[in-house]
């Protein structure tokens, strides 16, 4: 008998910015994406260029139909994708919506229905309109809240029946560390710790607010948080450094806390009085943070460590929250350490905390991958390195059920590939499904399955139980 629950949902992640391409098509409005040059999380340029690949990106607003019925055949129970805000609301301050904005999504749920995936949806994934971030500086203005809650109730009303499980912010705790793409804070010239905590506490009354309305206008709904989950173990056993990673996991449980407990901790209080932060408060927001969620979700990439020995301070490559790279663990290519027991600890830690569903809605490895024929002319690429990556994370998945985690469901990111959010190139890859596509912007955008495509069908054919045999990695068409 399987480990994994028996509605166990399995699946597969995109956002709408880094598949989807189509950046002005049918009335849509340019998103801070669209202004974010290639190499560099956070910065911005003025203008849409040539050199950005999300403009493009895999073309999934014309390729859909083709891209769902492949992640169909893998099996997939359900699909994460985004909402690209700016499709709805072009500049995001209207009072109407955007129709044919609203007609795509139609079609991409009502795609998923026909072969039984469940889609999972984020409301907010990096996706800010360009409009909002430079008109009102993004989530540093509090009406921020109203243009959200437009948009939410819009998008609820159109969808329900068709979506049920929601995500209100992509890795809502990344705000601090991306401003930009995570906040929309277009203009950083002078922001202070301060501004920074307090665009967070909008975006935290907002995504308290989309649980408050998804609850009262669909009654099946689910709605979740998505935290960037980064453990952090003390760089060694001094107690000194174990106080140092308890502040940094303090640092991001924070989010996490607000979403599940309905107010703010008070180890964040006392942060704030000894840095000279005071967050303003609306009279009604303390009622609106008492929305709590249904269920927590997480991205999980990897661990770090953290010291309290200035000397010893040196971040590591992709760390986005910060952290000291842990030396007894390897890395990918683009530096991201590679810690599958992290996942469990993870899972035990929220769980312990929460007490509430567990969705791990993000985890893969970006590799270089090479497009080869197999011995029957049939493009593929061999990449045992991504499924190895995958089992020892899933094989991890399945200790922490064994602890009595309780998990919603496992959904790896960028199942096909797509443009990277942190280098916005396309040479670092993490789907079953291969594009033709390349970073100088060559290629047919043909689709091929890799050899992931068919060991990831056997795992949720088996419901994970192939994890366990052998013969899982030697697997052929
Ligand atoms: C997360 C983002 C995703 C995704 C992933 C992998 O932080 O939510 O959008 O892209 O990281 O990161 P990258 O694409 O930079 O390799």
């Amino acid at each position: 008998m399987s480990i994994f629950p028996k509605n166990f949902l399995w699946g597969g992640a995109v956002a709408a910015n880094q598949c989807e391409g189509a950046y002005q098509e049918d009335g849509k409005g340019l998103s801070v994406q669209d202004v974010l040059p290639r190499g560099i999380r956070g910065s911005r340029t003025k203008l849409p260029t040539e050199e950005n690949l999300k403009l493009e990106a895999i073309d999934f607003y014309h390729r859909y139909p083709q891209d769902i019925k492949m992640f169909a055949e893998m099996g997939f129970k359900v699909f994460r994708t985004s909402i690209a805000w700016s499709r709805i609301f072009p500049k995001g301050d209207e009072e109407q919506p955007n129709e044919a904005g609203l007609e795509f999504y139609d079609r991409v749920f009502e795609e998923c229905r026909k072969y039984g995936i469940e889609p999972l949806v984020t409301l907010s994934h990096y996706e800010t309109p360009l409009y909002l971030a430079e008109t009102y500086n993004g989530w540093t203005d509090r009406r921020m809240i109203g243009f959200y809650e437009r948009y939410v109730r819009t998008v609820f009303k159109r969808y329900r029946g068709k979506v049920k499980y929601w995500l209100t912010f992509n890795e809502i705790n990344s705000l601090l560390h991306a401003p930009f793409m995570s906040g929309g804070i277009a203009n950083m010239q002078g922001l202070t710790e301060q501004d920074l905590y307090q665009a967070a506490h909008h975006e935290l009354v907002a995504s308290a607010l989309a649980t408050k309305i998804g609850h009262e206008m669909m009654t099946d709904a689910m709605i979740g948080c998505m935290i960037l989950s980064m453990p952090t173990y003390p760089l060694t056993p001094s107690p000194d450094d174990v106080i140092a990673a308890m502040d940094a996991e303090h640092r991001n449980y924070f989010y996490g806390d607000v979403h599940v407990r309905g107010k703010y901790p008070g180890y964040m209080k006392r942060y704030f009085r000894e840095h000279g932060i005071q967050i303003q408060f609306a009279p009604e927001d303390e009622e609106i943070l008492k929305n709590t969620v249904d269920f927590v979700s997480f991205s999980y990439y990897m661990s770090v460590c953290a010291t309290s020995d200035p000397e010893k301070q040196k971040k590591g490559l992709g760390n986005l929250l910060g952290g000291v790279p842990n030396p007894t663990l390897k890395a990918s290519d683009w530096g991201w350490q590679i810690d599958p027991k992290g996942l469990r600890y993870v899972l035990n830690m929220f769980y312990d905390r929460y007490q509430k569903p567990l969705f791990i809605v993000e985890n893969g490895l970006g590799a270089v991958d090479v497009l080869n024929e197999d011995e029957n002319g049939n493009k593929t690429v061999e990449d045992d390195y991504r499924i190895q990556y995958l089992k020892d994370h899933l094989i991890q998945v399945g200790e922490a059920i064994q602890d009595g985690v309780e998990i919603m469901g496992y959904i790896s990111w960028g199942c096909i590939d797509v443009v990277s959010a942190s280098t916005a190139e396309l040479k670092k890859r993490y789907g079953y499904i291969y594009v033709d596509r390349n970073d100088d912007g060559t290629g047919t955008m043909e689709r091929y399955k890799k050899k992931s495509f068919y060991w990831y069908q056997k795992v949720i054919e088996s419901n994970g139980e192939v994890l366990y045999s052998e013969e899982d990695i030697n697997l052929s068409e």
